[in-house]
């Protein structure tokens, strides 16, 4: 049968400017393998790179019996547009949609988008069964892990279990054209070679689940069990990109890349061993540092690593369950920069009850922390979380608002007594007090292109080195001694 995957366009600005191009759908990939396995015919388009007429075009062409939408939630009026668009151009064809969007509120994607069903959970073996049926027109209502509409009642089925990670395919970057998506990661990556070799970059994963409960994540797709794939599974494939499309820079998506130390000692053996010339960019959490891991780690290539921080007060850490002290922030980040990573570090303001003297606790720590980058956001519940229904419940978003679109265009206010104004104030201070206390280090992006477009002659001033004329004037700052502006 031949079917059509599609991945939605990233919704916010500012967040497509940085990434648009640059991550490889490998769930949707994944997808696309199984099914590939299954002997049907596949082919997938990214809305990331391609537009609405090649969509168009191709479903004209391929005339797909199956199209599939992988999308996150604040994705919801992008997938209406798309499902819209695809039902114009072939009213017959199946819609089906998976993702954290699936997951988060299948009930609310059937019922308003809608589809045909929503995946929920991991899509591997649900998928397989999903496109069986659909292609002998069989009866799905027996189909685990999907909902559906039935004379307009939805039916959300039983989930299943965990997908048996080792008997994975890799993704099917094969229907992608990779050389779209190749990234140096400059923003991470300190070195532009690799055993002599440019810098050649995509992402990846190796795990699935967390075990923790913090209250903004979602984890209705992967759930709370950690689970790996085996290490010479995850080696096979790196050689695999190494050989077929140049990969040198991976760069893992995992929510917690070391969580299970032993792997980690074992993944960075083997690579040694396997003499793989690669870079690597993996997330961590600070309560898992360990000198000798992270020692390892380097060796094996690991160059640059990420910490979700998120709030620097404890009272508030605690109330988001983050399960982690400040102390053990602190000699988390410390424990990183001395084994020789980038340290880049993600912080969020205005947590339900939040007042702007914890803000300003969540600034000073990102200030006072060696980190080589930092990301500020302002906190948005996601639909699927315990701060979503927190929220809810106490009336400051609307039941059925599918979170953020875009920080220009929807806005909520969890905190305690900060005004909206106040919130957009106390997180450009943090973007300045961050960029100011860093020397020489890497200017965020944002940040250079927000000063070259509101302040041209000041970036030609500085010829163009803005960072460089920064880092004078902070060595200068310094010196005298003057407080950060
Ligand atoms: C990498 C990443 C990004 C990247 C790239 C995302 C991309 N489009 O590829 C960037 C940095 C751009 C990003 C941005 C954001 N992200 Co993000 N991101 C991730 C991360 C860490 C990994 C994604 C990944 O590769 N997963 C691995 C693959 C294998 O999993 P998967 O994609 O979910 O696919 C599986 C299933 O979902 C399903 N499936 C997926 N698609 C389809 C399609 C069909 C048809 C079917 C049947 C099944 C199916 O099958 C797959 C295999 O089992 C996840 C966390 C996580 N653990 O997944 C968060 C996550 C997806 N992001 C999240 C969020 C909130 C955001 C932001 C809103 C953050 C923000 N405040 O700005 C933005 C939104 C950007 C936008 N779309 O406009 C949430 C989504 C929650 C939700 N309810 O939607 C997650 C889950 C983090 C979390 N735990 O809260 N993100
Ligand atoms: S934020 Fe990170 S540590 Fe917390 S639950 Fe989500 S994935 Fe786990």
């Amino acid at each position: 049968m031949n079917i059509l995957l599609v991945r939605t366009k990233i919704i916010s600005q500012r967040i497509a400017a940085d990434y648009e191009g640059r991550f490889v759908p490998v769930g949707l990939l994944l997808v696309a393998a199984v099914l590939e396995r299954a002997g049907h015919l596949v082919k997938l388009i990214d809305l990331s790179i391609d537009d609405m007429p090649v969509l168009q075009r191709q479903i004209s062409m391929f005339k797909p019996q199956l199209i599939g939408i992988g999308a996150m939630s604040v994705e919801f009026e992008r997938v209406g547009e798309l499902v819209a668009v695809c039902r114009e151009e072939i009213p017959s064809a199946k819609i089906v949609v998976g993702g954290p969007i699936a997951s988060a509120n299948p009930a609310k994607l059937l019922e308003i988008a809608g589809v045909d069903y929503a995946v929920l959970g991991e899509g591997e073996e649900t998928i397989a069964e999903l496109a069986d049926c659909v292609e002998h027109n069989a009866d799905v209502s027996t189909v685990r892990g999907i909902a559906f509409s039935q004379n307009g009642k939805v039916m959300v089925n039983e989930r299943r279990g965990n997908v048996d990670l080792d008997q994975n395919p890799y993704p099917a970057r094969h229907l992608i054209d990779m050389e779209k998506y190749i990234s140096t990661y400059t923003e991470r990556f300190q070195q532009q070679q690799v055993a002599g070799r440019p810098l050649r970059g995509t992402n990846l994963t190796v795990s699935r689940g967390c075990p923790y409960s913090c209250i903004y994540c979602d984890k209705n797709v992967f759930g709370n069990k950690w689970r790996v794939r085996p290490v010479v599974h995850v080696l096979d494939e790196i050689e695999h990109l190494g050989s077929e499309y140049g990969i040198n820079a991976l760069m893992f998506d995992d929510d917690i890349f070391d969580l299970n130390k032993a792997w980690v000692k074992e993944f960075c053996v083997e690579i040694k061993k396997r003499r793989l010339a690669v870079i690597w960019h993996c997330n961590s959490r600070c309560n898992h540092s360990d000198v000798e891991l992270f020692a390892l780690m380097y060796e094996a290539g690991c160059r640059s690593i990420a910490f979700g921080i998120e709030y620097g007060n404890q009272t508030v850490l605690d109330r988001v369950k983050k399960q982690l002290k400040v102390a053990e922030i602190e000699r988390g980040v410390h424990m990183a920069k001395s084994a020789g990573f980038f340290v880049t570090g993600y912080f969020m303001l205005g947590m339900l009850d939040e007042t702007s003297e914890t803000i300003k606790d969540t600034i000073n720590l990102a200030v006072k922390l060696p980190f080589d980058a930092g990301g500020f956001g302002i906190t948005v519940p996601m639909m699927g979380t315990e701060l979503f229904r927190l929220a809810a419940d106490r009336g400051l978003i609307q039941q059925d608002s599918w979170g953020q679109k875009d920080r220009t265009a929807y806005r909520s206010n969890l905190t305690k007594d900060v005004s909206y104004e106040e919130l957009d104030k106390l997180l450009r201070l943090a973007g300045w007090k961050f960029f100011w206390s860093r020397q020489g280090r890497k200017t965020p992006k944002i940040i250079n292109r927000a000063i070259s477009e509101s302040f041209p002659l000041l970036y030609w001033i500085s010829g163009g080195d803005f960072q460089g004329l920064v880092s004078k004037l902070n060595s200068l700052r310094r010196s005298m001694r003057l407080p950060l502006p």
